[in-house]
């Protein structure tokens, strides 16, 4: 089975948490396993409320951690505090291990390959690459990534111009960099999926109004849905084929100026990364993106 780790700006949009939604069906379903989740944007209740969620939607044991530098982030609430109220295993930020190193056990631990699917900043990935050898592992973070890492399914850029610029690149100086440095570092595939692909499709329509994702998507302010930049990651990375996905994936490489967190690309048949483009129209992904939120 498909083992993922996940990688998320958890806290100022609720598409992170429609992803999450994603991913825990997929595990339900017996498509994929999660062997931890990342938090790269921290706020109060960080660890806790995605610890909520995570039990409420019934996956009890998924280890969670935290970027513990915690860099120029800004803090912006909507549902953490709800959530937080289902916490059990992590009360607080102060329970979650740092970002790098629970990468790096998770990675020294996998038997097989894993991916890993970010739905936020790249900055922790990139101070993983960075890592050195510690006690957890004698492989430094870019030998366990080249290793134990097959896939890196990313939601960031904007890939439809040169030059383009998105959130979860270009937001502060620190993110700028980390997206900088993992483009140029990381040693294995890395699929993007950019702004252009969720901009207009809304995803979370149909949820009961007892579900507690619903809830938090109106904590949000987006009772009748939200962009589906982040549950498109997720269902591609699930997915694990483009095409099947409904994408052409141009292959080449990518490259960001890090001033300016504009991205670049340059069409190459060997290159190590892609970018999606849609096949279809929004309804065909709203009503994909409709089946694997409401699944069983
Ligand atoms: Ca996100």
């Amino acid at each position: 089975m498909r083992t993922f780790i996940l990688g998320t700006d958890w806290g100022s949009d609720c598409d992170d948490v429609v992803a999450v939604r994603i991913l825990t069906r997929a595990v339900h379903a017996g498509k994929i396993r999660l062997a931890g989740v990342i938090i790269n944007h921290v706020m109060t209740d960080s660890a806790a409320s995605l610890d909520g969620f995570l039990h409420r939607e019934g996956l009890k044991d998924v280890p969670i951690g935290i970027d513990k530098k915690a860099r120029d982030l800004t803090e912006r609430v909507s549902y953490q505090k709800r959530l937080a109220q289902y916490a059990v295993r992590y009360k607080s930020n102060e329970d979650a291990e740092d970002g790098v190193k629970l990468y790096r056990r998770l990675l020294a631990q996998a038997e097989d390959k894993v991916e890993i699917a970010e739905i936020g900043f790249l900055h922790v990935v990139a101070d993983l690459l960075e890592s050195e050898a510690d006690e957890i592992s004698p492989l430094t973070g870019r030998e366990l990534v080249r290793d134990k890492v097959a896939r890196i399914w990313s939601m960031a850029g904007k890939w439809d111009e040169d030059g383009g610029r998105e959130y979860n690149i270009f937001c502060t100086p620190c993110t700028r960099a980390g997206a900088y440095a993992f483009v140029e570092s990381c040693p294995v595939p890395v699929t993007f999926l950019g702004f252009e692909i969720g901009a207009d499709v809304i995803s979370g329509r149909g949820l009961a109004k007892d579900d507690l994702l619903y809830a938090a998507m109106c904590d949000h302010g987006s009772p009748n849905g939200r962009l589906s930049w982040d549950p498109m990651l997720a269902d591609l990375a699930v997915t694990g084929d483009a095409e099947v996905a409904g994408y052409t994936a141009v292959q080449g490489t990518a490259r960001i100026d890090r001033e300016t967190g504009a991205n670049h690309f340059t069409e190459d048949a060997a290159g190590l990364h892609s970018y999606v483009v849609r096949k279809y129209d929004p309804a065909w992904y709203e009503a994909r993106l409709e089946r694997a939120i409401l699944s069983e």
